[in-house]
């Protein structure tokens, strides 16, 4: 069986696919065939489909898909509709939200309206994507935790283009689409708030961004030590432990004296990698709405030295 496979044994034994359970799942909106990659091989499982597209599948790529093209056509008109120039300069174009005059009222479609109508097709595609991530799971009989983690990183995606521009009265707040010009907003909300490393909530974000990435280099590197031993099948090891868990365990308890347990990792990793963007959001929620300046109310709270 090529059943277990890991980056040190690559078993890609092509036999018939394998289709997975069925049990009550509707699938008449599951393609049918499946085929093999040996490239998707090194990387995960060697075996494409079947895809379960369904009602709501459909509605998140297209909705997606004009969104896209829309950033596509905006661009391609500022490019002069000369593919060398597009090319040249994809990187500096941007579809801008309506300027601040325009409040929270519609534009015209070269002065933001393309914006705000391209913004409610991206809304349409993350939710439809958000809610097929939950129908899926519960046609599998799984708990809703990625639903969960994907809707922590809704929530910030949400503050950052819907709720905080309505509390700052003004759809100019948003975040434009190009490459250049969100990082250009990034800084400029940064800088008009009064550096955003003094906002508690960023900070806050930022650890648990750099500690999901430490635990993950953790976890997998941990794992991979001991699957030697079996320790890659996790969930055996949780019910029938083997030498593997042991192992992990007892070099953690060695090297800091506590180990979290072969379940209870992956709290540890779901909890870190929801907090980033549940943070986040709220601390740009605050940022314009709450708190004008955070330099000075790190001042206020005497973490950043008075002048
Ligand atoms: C962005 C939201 C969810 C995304 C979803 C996907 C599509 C469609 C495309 C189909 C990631 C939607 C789907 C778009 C796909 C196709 C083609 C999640 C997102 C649902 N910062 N900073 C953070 C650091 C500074 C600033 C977070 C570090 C400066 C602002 C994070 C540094 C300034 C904001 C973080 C640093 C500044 C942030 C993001 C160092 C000026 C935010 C967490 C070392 C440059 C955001 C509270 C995340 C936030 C944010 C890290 C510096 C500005 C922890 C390490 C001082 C304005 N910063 N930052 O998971 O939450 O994002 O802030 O200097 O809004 Mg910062």
């Amino acid at each position: 069986m090529a059943e277990y496979q890991n980056i040190f044994t690559q078993v890609q034994i092509q036999g018939p696919p394998e289709m997975g359970m069925v049990e009550d799942a509707d699938l008449s909106e599951r393609s049918k065939g499946a085929s093999f990659n040996t490239l998707f091989g090194w990387f995960g499982n060697a075996q494409l489909g079947p895809f379960y597209l369904g009602g709501l599948g459909l509605a998140s790529l297209g909705s997606g898909l004009i969104w896209f093209m829309m950033v596509g056509a905006s661009f391609w008109a500022q490019a002069g509709y000369n593919p060398a120039v597009f090319m040249r300069d994809l990187f500096y174009f941007s579809l801008e939200p309506p300027s601040a005059e325009y409040g929270l009222g519609f534009a015209p479609l070269n002065e933001g309206g393309m914006w705000l109508i391209a913004s409610f097709f991206l809304l349409i595609s993350v939710l439809c994507w958000w809610a097929r991530s939950y129908y899926l799971a519960k046609q599998l009989k799984m708990g809703k935790h990625v639903f969960w983690a994907f809707g922590a990183a809704i929530w910030l995606f949400l503050v950052l283009g819907l709720f905080r521009p309505i509390l700052m009265g003004s759809w100019s707040e948003a975040v434009p689409y190009g490459i250049f010009s969100h990082l250009d907003w990034t800084l400029g909300l940064s800088v008009t708030y009064g550096n955003l490393f003094y906002n508690p909530f960023h900070a806050f974000s930022i650890a648990f961004l750099y500690g999901s990435a430490l635990l993950f280099a953790m976890h997998g590197a941990t794992i991979l030590a001991v699957s030697r031993f079996g320790g890659d099948r996790e969930l055996d090891q949780i019910a029938d432990r083997g030498t593997a868990t042991e192992r992990a365990a007892l070099f953690w308890r060695w090297t800091m004296g506590f180990n979290a347990t072969m379940e209870g990792i992956h709290r540890w990793a779901w909890w870190f990698a929801i907090l980033t963007p549940l943070t986040g959001g709220i601390g740009i929620l605050l940022t314009g709405t709450v708190v004008d300046n955070w330099y000075v109310w790190a001042q206020d709270h005497y973490f950043a030295p008075l002048d």
